[in-house]
């Protein structure tokens, strides 16, 4: 069967991120699931050479939007912003409203600053989905979080 699982990656296959400035924005809420997938996003950047990450926290998934595009907009010298966070499931339709708004929002932002700006949100029905995609059974998201990217950074290196 293919391979889906990008956390298994090989490294060669991974641009170089020394002249790249990457922020992530992690989410509070389920912090053993955010905690683990920023972890890996970090420790990743850091293993292809991105000198300069920047890490910010805020308190819900639904702030991811508001915080990438505050940081594209201060900070003209960020590359490329990673969105952490983690959506279970409850018993109200609040889970609807922040994965519609948080995916949309991040596609926006993404468009409008003309930089990459990448969905690293888990949106789970349980606990256990949100734990083996975040260093269990199904990888760590966050690491894919990073490794996409560094490759959207070539991409937009490439275009210019
Ligand atoms: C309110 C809320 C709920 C019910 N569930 C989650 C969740 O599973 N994951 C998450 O990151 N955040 C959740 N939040 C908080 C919202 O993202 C947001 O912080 C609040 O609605 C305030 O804007």
């Amino acid at each position: 069967m293919k391979k889906t699982n990008l956390s298994d990656y090989d490294p060669a296959a991974v641009p170089d991120g020394a002249d790249y400035r990457i922020a992530v924005v992690a989410a509070e809420w389920n912090p053993e699931i955010t905690d683990a997938m920023l972890q890996g996003a970090v420790e990743t950047l850091a293993e292809h050479g991105v000198k300069d990450i920047i890490v910010k926290r805020v308190p819900g998934t639904f702030e991811l939007t508001y915080a990438a595009s505050k940081l594209l907009s201060v900070r003209e010298d960020i590359d490329a912003v990673i969105c952490i966070g983690c959506v279970i499931q409850g018993e109200t339709r609040h889970f609807e409203f922040i994965c519609q708004a948080v995916s949309q929002g991040i596609s926006n932002v993404a468009i409008k600053y003309e930089k990459p700006v990448i969905f690293s949100v888990l949106t789970c029905d349980t606990l256990q989905q949100a734990l083996d995609r975040a260093g269990g059974k199904h990888g760590n998201k966050g690491v894919e979080g990073a490794i996409t990217a560094l490759k959207m950074c070539k991409f937009t290196s490439e275009c210019e």
